[in-house]
């Protein structure tokens, strides 16, 4: 049976609770530089996030709840423009104090990093915006643990479509039955099983509790510590009190086992 290699991590949502008190204020604040009044809510923008990535996000905006709106140029510049905004706004606040990440993330990762399990990103959001999101981590050089990082536009097709997590595994040069994915989103869900990624746990976020994670062999409210707790949703934590390394390996020859041995 394939050994577990590498763990492969969403951003928004996973490693830091992002949406809600990063991305959207910096999106409002990308529209109000150019002058336009549009405020996307919290609970607007929980219905915006159905459509991955910023910039479709904006498109999605017009053409549902702007239908009227003529930018003054072509409409891709104009989305370019204000997502380029968007995002100078998002590395800023990092810069100002950040987003911190969640609970356990930084201990799976120092457990990982410590007995040589690579680690990988497969985001849809920008990578400067996942190294502005690390660099404000409690941990110097974090974003240097990451032997790949897959972000943004580098593929055609954004979650839920399996190319970002493709990607990610060319560049690790490792198959499917290697790694492991933690993901937060239905659609992160969908992207990781297209690219053959069954291995895979849900940490489940402010934004995608409800989805449906079905699909998952494990699903919890966090990775957790010590004295916070996790609690499964979907799995087991085999008597665990959060989800550690050896949780992992287990959940990785539960998916993988039979289908080598059948
Ligand atoms: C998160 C996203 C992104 C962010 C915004 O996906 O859908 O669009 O909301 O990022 P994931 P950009 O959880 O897969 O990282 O504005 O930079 O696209
Ligand atoms: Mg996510």
């Amino acid at each position: 049976m394939a050994k577990l290699e590498a763990l492969i991590f969403d951003v928004d949502g996973t490693l830091a609770d992002t949406e809600r008190d990063g991305h959207r204020p910096a999106f409002n604040a990308a529209f109000a530089d150019v002058g336009l009044d549009w405020v996307w809510s919290v609970e607007l923008y929980g219905e915006l996030l159905r459509v991955t990535g910023g910039k479709e996000r904006i498109h999605e905006y017009l053409r549902v709840h702007r239908p009227d709106f003529v930018p003054a140029g072509p409409l891709d510049a104009f989305v370019r423009d204000l997502h380029r905004r968007k995002t100078a706004h998002y590395v800023r606040m990092m810069q100002e104090g950040g987003i911190p990440l969640r609970s356990g993330v930084l201990r799976l990762l120092r457990e990982a990093r410590a007995v040589g399990v690579r680690l990988a990103i497969a985001t849809t959001t920008t990578a400067e915006n996942v190294a502005a999101l690390l660099a404000s981590a409690p941990e110097p050089d974090l974003i240097d643990w990451f032997d790949v990082v897959a972000a943004g536009d580098v593929v055609p097709n954004k979650k839920p479509a399996p190319d970002i997590f493709a990607l990610a595994l060319r560049e690790l040069d490792l198959p499917p039955s290697s790694c492991v994915v933690i993901e937060d989103s239905d659609n992160g869900v969908r992207s990781a099983l297209g690219a053959g990624l069954d291995a895979l746990l849900v940490t489940i976020s402010s934004y995608t509790e409800g989805q449906d994670f079905s699909a998952a062999p494990l699903v919890v409210d966090q990775l957790g510590e010590p004295d916070q707790p996790a609690t499964a949703v979907v799995g087991e934590l085999d008597g665990r009190v959060c989800v550690d390394l050896e949780l992992l390996r287990g959940l990785h020859r539960q998916v993988f086992e039979p289908r080598a041995d059948g």
